[in-house]
């Protein structure tokens, strides 16, 4: 059996106005559009996805919270309706999904023999939250591939975000390590935004374009200094950078996401893919991808 490898980390960003936006058949709500700068982005990385040869999609998701341990999903398939619980109006998604079982086990080995308190969660009942939903729908519409999903320790609570950011190291090194033994090749997904002060108040139709703006010009900077380090392939600083960055603009980093694949990627030294930024109700969202195969990384914006 030949190694293993992430054949390519993507940062995903979740909000569930994309999916309103893109009115699939899986979400009841209908809407008019909105977000494009995001959905165009998104359409053109799912079509990378379609160009390269993967097995299974590997996700941490700051949505699934869980206060004791690291959890990963532990039954084949999860069928439900997903209701947000702050946009019900937005996303209330049919979904049907599968999981590789066998690689979110090994994950969940990995990480115990590093020390990670972790747990399977076998509730083939659980609801799976919208934020695994929203991302791998934009990035792989279809569904056809299995998943492994990962909740997020909230040792950000617990302690700090130092702490928070050397555990989700902890946890990338040994899911590197199940993923290399298990001969697989991942797509892994850190599911999150990046700066994250939001709007108090709805506009009365959530897709008008002409309420959304940047909420707070700092905010805006921050999230541009992360983009500028992404592009010049500096991920250590951003893994450096890190708790400061998720202090001051109250990030959805601070889930773990991007410290864990990061981590588990090696701090690629090589320019991220962008796919667009665009606020959603005031909150930063980048889509980045980091192809570890210089033939097919490409310039995307
Ligand atoms: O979960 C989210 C998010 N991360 C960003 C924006 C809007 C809503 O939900
Ligand atoms: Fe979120």
């Amino acid at each position: 059996m030949s190694k293993g490898e992430i054949v390519l980390g993507c940062l995903a960003p979740h909000p569930p106005h994309l999916v309103y936006a893109d009115n699939p058949p899986q979400n009841q709500p209908i809407s008019e559009g909105g977000w494009e700068t995001l959905r165009w982005g998104y359409a053109k990385l799912a079509r990378k996805l379609k160009e390269i040869d993967y097995d299974v999609i590997v996700l941490l998701t700051p949505h699934w919270q869980t206060y004791i341990g690291t959890h990963f999903l532990g039954c084949e398939k999860f069928k439900s309706l997903s209701v947000d619980p702050v946009f019900p109006n937005l996303f209330r998604y049919n979904y049907d999904l599968e999981v590789d079982v066998a690689l979110s086990e090994a994950m969940c080995d990995a990480a115990s023999k590093a020390g990670i308190v972790t747990q399977m969660m076998r509730n083939p009942d659980f609801r799976v939250d919208y934020g695994t939903i929203t991302s791998c729908h934009l990035l792989n519409p279809e569904w056809d591939k299995p998943i492994v999903c990962i909740s997020s320790n909230r040792s950000r609570h617990y302690y700090s975000v130092e702490v928070m950011n050397e555990q989700a190291a902890a946890l990338g090194t040994a899911c590197r390590k199940a993923i290399e033994n298990s001969g697989k090749r991942v797509v892994m997904v850190a599911s999150h935004s990046l700066s994250h002060r939001h709007f108090t108040e709805e506009a009365p139709l959530p897709e008008d374009m002409s309420r959304e703006h940047i909420y707070n010009h700092s905010q805006y900077v921050w999230d541009m200094k992360m983009v500028d380090l992404m592009r010049n392939g500096e991920m250590k600083q951003v893994f450096d950078l890190m708790p400061e960055f998720t202090e001051q603009t109250m990030a959805e980093t601070e889930g773990g996401g991007l410290s864990w694949m990061m981590t588990a990627m090696g701090f690629p030294d090589y320019p991220a893919e962008i796919y667009g930024y665009q606020s959603v109700i005031g909150t930063g969202n980048v889509i980045a991808a980091w192809d570890p195969d210089a033939n097919t990384r490409e310039v995307v914006l």
